[in-house]
């Protein structure tokens, strides 16, 4: 069963170097982080223990200012790696990683004690004494990423605690956490995350949320071998033909089409570790979004995000703000606007309560609630529309087929109105008054197009080329004398309608283009004359 494990600690205490040690592989690739000697960012590597368990390790970096890296690459793992210096002991980022893992949920891991090559022993009984207090449960194991020393008993030890280790979730609709995209020469783009339910194949649609961009997957890889279908558990490398690298960052979400729908509130039971203050930073996922929080009774609050997340009930979620101040469990992915102790307790206690629409035996069922709320915010759309146009687009999610006969509102086309609402002038009834006074047989400058097309569709101009428009009696005049010639002389060139018209050229080829865009004239080399259905 494949599971992903993420390191934690310090800076400098030799996380990566022990990764290197038991997988092979350095995964401070970045040229600062060489340079430095410092991990800036996650780094990635597989893990085959001996008895035949498939690990995927995420390096993370210790340092302080990194910690939001941190969170990203330990949100959706299985298991901890806990490293500490056996000659330093219990830091600053340790226990603040520690901090964060318990507020993710992962609850389960191994601690490493390094440097045993450079601590004597009663150093190393210390900093053990130290990691099984703060740790209770895990195997210590004192190792040495420089000489190799206790690797197979972390192997072990590793082996024994994830052979006790579900991947939680694991039949739920698809869902991955972007953690990097690149470009790849003749493959595109690529993008790799944890994948946390579900499973992915060559083939699948997946939507990008919240970008709400519809995918389809041309292959996977799990650690740089191609597979056919990856699960649950597993690093997942995915290549998406057609998307730019930029349209898919660390943060989206890769999720099973429908089933995951982005949300700017989410209702959560918090977890404090100081006072949790009115601004956060929430982390969920590999996203991390400012918010406001509205504190709700004693435990719980509401999230008001700056930018929507992909979340889930029973999501994890950490909240920083400068460091790590708590964390909190999600409630309700879709909240109402004014949530209340006794929903968020009812839901806590695992009464169903529906708000936003979910499908029930075939049926969506919603809350009158949300359908108040969702018709609210359509009505102040509309209000807010251009009264030339006085509609909004109507909702696109899955539901809302069954929706849209509750909202009393009418569709034309593939917008939503008011019942009998009527184009309107407003504000610009003076405008249009200006403009017809304007209205003769040479061209007038309309400057704006919307106006335009409405006064036209009432008959009180007549457009003519890119943005100018001619009065309505000016262009009947015109097209009488144009008629009247054809139908004597059979055709018209532009110079005989400029002098018949008494107007320059300028205006005598917009309202011939005009005449012919009507399908009144047909252009037969440098004259014109009558199509059929125009005479
Ligand atoms: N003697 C000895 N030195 C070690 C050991 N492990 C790491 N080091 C040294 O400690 C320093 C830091 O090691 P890293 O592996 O980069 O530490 P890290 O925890 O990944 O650091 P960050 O990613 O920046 O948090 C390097 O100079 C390593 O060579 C070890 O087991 N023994
Ligand atoms: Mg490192």
């Amino acid at each position: 069963m494949p599971l992903t494990v993420a390191t934690a600690g310090h800076i400098d205490h030799g996380k990566t170097t022990l990764v290197e040690a038991l997988t092979g592989k350095n995964t401070d690739r970045l040229p600062e982080e060489q340079a430095r000697g410092i991990s800036i960012d996650l780094g990635y590597a597989p893990l085959e223990l001996p008895d035949g368990t498939q690990l995927s390790v995420v390096d993370v970096p210790g340092h302080e200012r990194f910690v939001r890296t941190m969170v990203a690459g330990a949100a959706g793992v299985d298991l901890f790696l806990l490293v500490i210096d056996a000659n330093e002991g219990a830091r600053p980022q340790t226990h603040e990683h520690l901090a964060v893992l318990r507020l993710l949920g992962v609850e389960r891991g191994i601690v490493a004690l390094t440097k045993s090559d450079v601590a004597d022993a009663d150093t190393l009984e210390l900093a053990r004494a130290e990691a099984e207090e703060l740790v209770p449960g895990a195997a210590v194991v004192a190792v040495s990423g420089r000489t190799g020393a206790g690797l197979d008993d972390l192997r072990a030890a590793l082996a024994a605690t994830a052979s006790a280790q579900e991947h939680a979730g694991r039949d739920a609709p698809t869902r991955l956490y972007v953690d990097r995209s690149f470009t790849l020469r003749g493959i595109g783009t690529v993008v790799t995350g944890t994948l946390w339910s579900g499973s992915i194949g060559e083939g699948d649609e997946l939507r990008v949320e919240p970008r709400g961009r519809t995918v389809r997957v041309r292959s996977v890889q799990v650690h740089d071998r191609p597979v056919e279908r990856a699960n649950a558990g597993q690093r997942v490398a995915i290549a998406l033909p057609g998307v730019e690298r930029s349209d898919v960052r660390r943060g989206d979400a890769l999720v099973a089409p429908g089933a995951y729908r982005p949300s700017y509130r989410l209702d959560v039971a918090l977890e404090p570790l100081a006072d949790i203050p009115a601004r956060v930073h929430v982390h969920h996922g590999t996203a991390d979004v400012l918010a406001r929080v509205i504190i709700v009774g004693d435990r719980y609050a509401q999230l008001r995000l700056a930018a929507p997340v992909v979340a889930a009930r029973g999501d994890r979620v950490v909240l920083r703000a400068g460091t790590t101040v708590g964390g909190a469990v999600v409630l309700d992915a879709h909240p109402p606007r004014h949530s209340s102790v006794e929903r968020m307790g009812a839901i806590e206690r695992g009464e169903t309560l529906v708000h936003s629409p979910v499908l029930a035996d075939g049926a969506w069922i919603w809350s009158q609630e949300w359908l108040d709320e969702l018709r609210a915010d359509l009505e102040r759309a509309i209000d807010a529309a251009d009264p030339l146009d006085p509609g909004v687009p109507g909702p696109v999610e899955p539901w809302a087929k069954a929706v849209a006969p509750h909202l009393g509102l009418e569709r034309r086309g593939a917008k939503l109105y008011r019942p009998g609402a009527a184009a309107e002038l407003g504000s610009r009834t003076a405008a249009a008054a200006a403009l017809e006074a304007q209205l003769g047989l040479e061209p007038v400058k309309v400057d704006d197009p919307a106006l335009a097309r409405f006064l036209e569709e009432q008959g009180r101009l007549v457009r003519v080329g890119d943005g100018l428009a001619v009065a309505p009696s000016a262009y009947e005049r015109a097209r009488d004398a144009l008629v009247a010639e054809c139908e004597a002389a059979g055709r018209i060139t532009l110079a005989r309608f400029r002098d018949l018209l008494g107007v320059g050229r300028k205006t005598a080829q917009l309202l011939l283009e005009r005449f012919d865009a009507d399908g009144l004239t047909r252009r037969v080399g440098d004259e014109r004359v009558l199509r059929r259905r125009g005479r």
